[in-house]
């Protein structure tokens, strides 16, 4: 009982019971709100803890922690401004249902309410970024909030919960029964369920698959590919969530990102039925909600979702089940394969379009750097458990159009589309995995918000490969400048600094690469350094996405403007 137990500061009791839960890494930014912590982390040499340079990598490190391990990423950061910075990763752990634990300094208890220094109502601040905000204000109670805090992280949607520490409560001396690990809730498929999923996909004629959102495990990822090849059935990835299924197998078709192939996209709009596992039907899926009818979708929807708030979200499914994604794919493999399917040709078509769409286009060759050609070497040079980190941008069409990922390597991209999320993933995933290789995708507008990262892994002793695709804009906004508002370009050009002269004042290998021929071996030479690496692509800034050109779209935007002039 507790009365047998020693006294511990609050501090000592948060990371007992992080070790409880088997927390063996944690990323943050130091502060004065939470030095007891970090004093009883100096006796747990089990926890790593990675001192970051910016609470938006840290924060960002932690999501990419918990997107590749699968259990929560854990995140120390200051009062107010620490959870500030903090705060875009904390959203796009929510929007990518990653799991995190966030704990965040707070001003003393007798402080509260007095707008003290620092002092935020964290409850208030991240209502709508985290699954659940509480605040200890009892150093016995520890135990049971953080206990609460992994529970809620991982069960049902994985995402983010923020538990707000005052200082004072941190120092209070309390004897408590540490309790963990804990036990990830998810729900199973019932028998019914699976009955009529099969009745309704055996009645089809033209069916397709949809994989994505979060909690896929790699035992989840071979069982879905067992039951799709099984039934023969055609799959798509959602948004950035390519690596569920091995995109080299003759069931995988595609991806429904931002910039998906508009074959793809017209043959979900003929699917006579949309088996969707896991993801969202957000609005990147579902391309600006247009590609089903609201709220009757106009064909047969079969969603699984692991909560139920998102089944019937916006489009009314024809069945739904809530289930995680490790259960569910267990029974749908289990389940004996539809008979006389009559798909088939139609499987065989959309892969063969997506195959197609793995050559690149003329319209974006012919230029000293064929980023066609280059991403065409790297898909057959990226060994099998390679962890590939994308930052977002128009950049990032080419690793999603023109790699193939699979498990156990790995593609971990912010779907929430943050910027700066590339450098500090990849530093994450190269702390977490030092025998793996590690490439993170940049364009020159997201390096620059969090590429000091890369001073952490100097202090980390190891290093990523960070490919900057520079083509000094911020392409994205340009592109849709240039179709809404042609050649009228403000806020979208940039003056960079030396890119490889600022790598190498980090001590990272750089190198910067301006035609295609000297790619392959500075990529070996990066690989082969010992440390982080960064090769610039000088980009031509006419090649706007892997389709087209910012000149192609300038004439579509005016033709269009002309037409409608003249109306
Ligand atoms: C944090 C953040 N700020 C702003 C945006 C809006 N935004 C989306 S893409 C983009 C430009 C990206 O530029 P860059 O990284 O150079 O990639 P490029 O599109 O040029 O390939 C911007 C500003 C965002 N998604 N995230
Ligand atoms: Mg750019």
């Amino acid at each position: 009982m507790a009365s047998n137990l020693s006294l511990l500061s609050g501090g000592q009791l948060v990371v007992a019971a992080l070790r409880a839960h088997g927390v063996e890494m944690a990323f943050g930014v130091a502060g004065e709100s939470y030095l007891e912590i970090l004093d009883a982390l100096y006796d747990t040499p089990d926890i790593h803890f990675v001192t970051c340079r910016q609470e938006g990598g840290a924060a960002f490190m932690a999501e990419a922690y918990g997107k590749l391990r699968g259990k929560p990423g854990v995140l120390l950061v200051t009062r107010g401004p620490g959870a500030c910075n903090a705060s875009i990763g904390i959203h796009t752990a929510f929007q990518d249902s990653t799991p995190m634990v966030v704990l965040v300094g707070q001003v003393a208890r007798h402080q509260i309410d007095r707008e003290a220094f620092q002092e935020v109502d964290f409850r208030r601040m991240f209502a709508p970024l985290a699954k659940w905000v509480a605040q200890i204000d009892l150093a016995e109670r520890v135990p049971e909030l953080v206990n609460q805090a992994f529970q809620v992280a991982t069960s049902g949607r994985p995402g983010p919960v923020v538990l707000a520490l005052p200082e004072d409560m941190l120092r209070d001396r309390r004897a408590a029964e540490i309790a963990g690990p804990y036990h990830p809730v998810r729900a199973h498929p019932g028998a019914a369920d699976l009955a009529e999923m099969r009745r309704l996909l055996a009645a089809a004629e033209r069916p397709i698959m949809l994989v994505g959102g979060g909690g896929w495990s790699d035992d989840a990822c071979r069982d879905i590919t067992k039951f799709a090849e099984a039934n023969d059935l055609p799959v798509c990835c959602s948004f950035r969530r390519q690596d569920i299924v091995d995109n080299r197998r003759p069931c995988f078709v595609g991806d429904l990102g931002t910039g998906a192939a508009p074959s793809l996209v017209a043959r979900i709009r003929e699917a006579d039925l949309l088996l969707a596992a896991g993801a969202r039907i957000g609005e990147i899926t579902s391309q600006s909600y247009s590609l089903l009818g609201i709220p009757d979708p106009g064909k047969v929807l079969i969603h699984i979702h692991p909560a139920a708030e998102e089944l019937g979200r916006v489009f009314r499914p024809t069945l739904a089940i809530q289930s995680g994604m490790p259960e569910f794919a267990a029974a749908a493999a289990a389940l004996e394969p539809v008979p006389a399917r009559r798909w088939a040709q139609w499987r065989a078509a959309v892969r063969g379009e997506y195959e197609a769409g793995l050559q690149p286009s003329p319209a974006t060759g012919d230029r000293a750097l064929d980023l066609g050609a280059i991403m065409t070497w790297l898909r057959q040079r990226l060994p099998d458990d390679a962890i590939v980190t994308s930052d977002a941008g128009n950049f990032s069409g080419w690793p999603n159009r023109f790699l193939q990922y699979r498990r156990p390597g790995r593609q971990l991209g912010p779907t929430s589309g943050a910027m700066g999320y590339g450098v500090p993933a990849a530093v994450a995933a190269k702390i977490i995995h030092p025998n793996r290789l590690v490439v993170g995708f940049c364009g020159d507008g997201g390096f620059m918000m969090t590429g000091q990262e890369l001073a952490t892994s100097l202090a980390e002793g190891v290093g990523p490969i960070i490919l900057v695709f520079n083509n000094a804009m911020y392409g994205t906004i340009r592109m849709h400048q240039e179709r809404r508002f042609p050649g009228r370009v403000v806020g979208t050009a940039l003056k960079n600094p030396d890119l490889v002269a600022l790598a190498r004042a980090y001590g990272a290998f750089a190198a910067r690469i301006e035609h295609t021929r000297d790619f392959a071996s500075a990529f070996e030479e990066a690989a082969a350094h010992n440390g982080a690496a960064l090769l610039e692509l000088v980009v031509d800034p006419e090649i706007i996405t892997t389709r087209t050109t910012l000149s192609a779209l300038r004439r579509q935007a005016e033709t269009r403007n002309a037409a409608k002039a003249e109306a």
